[in-house]
């Protein structure tokens, strides 16, 4: 088993801080995105999107999609809980990872898509969709401060998957200039404490 993966992007760190809060080793292989080995036709055998991570298990089978990778690991590994407890649990952590993935995550990931020098010349940019990504990203960030108010995790009491997909996407937000502002008091609240954990650093 390994997972190909980015140190630097955003997505293969999500798996990276499910793992390291699960205690699960798993090798990793770094590929190089800069150089775009990632949309080779070798690669694309592994992952027909060119996109980062993939898990490859033992059998051959290639997993893409963050969350699925943490779906497999989840069920053959379920302590600690990262995707809810019961069925009440499960769906609320599973609603809160979607808005986080959504709200947050996706409209961060694409100002720098469309915005950023590092897509030019490999994806069709549109800059102005930049722009109105990062003004709905900030939107969301005020959004998210709101929804913290009453509460330590995303999804509740519990730290989930939900604070893990949030917390890439804000700190990925960061190559774009999009910061948690002062007045943002319960986001950076939590910010400080998830970003405390040792999986952080993972
Ligand atoms: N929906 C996918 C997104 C994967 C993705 O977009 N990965 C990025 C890194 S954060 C990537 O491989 N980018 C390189 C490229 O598009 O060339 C997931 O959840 O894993």
């Amino acid at each position: 088993m390994r997972i190909y993966d980015s140190q630097s992007a955003p997505n293969p760190r999500r798996v990276r801080i499910f793992l390291a809060e699960k205690g699960i080793k798993v090798p990793y292989e770094e590929v190089d995105i800069v150089k775009a080995v990632n949309r080779s036709p070798d690669f694309r055998k592994k992952n027909p999107l060119g996109t980062l991570p993939v898990l490859e298990l033992d059998d051959g089978t290639c997993i893409s999609e963050s969350v699925a990778i943490c779906r497999y690991f989840e069920e053959i590994h379920p302590e600690p809980p990262l995707m809810g407890t019961d069925a009440r649990d499960r769906a609320l952590v599973e609603m809160w990872q979607r808005r986080m993935e959504f709200e947050i995550f996706i409209p961060i990931a694409q100002v720098f898509r469309n915005a950023h020098a590092f897509f030019k010349d490999r994806i069709p940019q549109v800059p102005e969709w930049g722009e109105v990504c990062r003004k709905q990203s900030e939107h969301q960030l005020q959004w998210l401060d709101e929804v913290l108010a009453d509460r330590e995790f995303i999804a509740g009491a519990r730290y989930t998957i939900a604070d893990i997909t949030a917390l890439c996407g804000v700190d990925f937000g960061r190559v774009s200039g999009i910061r948690i502002q002062p007045q943002q008091e319960n986001l950076a609240r939590w910010h400080a404490a998830v970003s405390s954990r040792p999986s952080a650093k993972a």
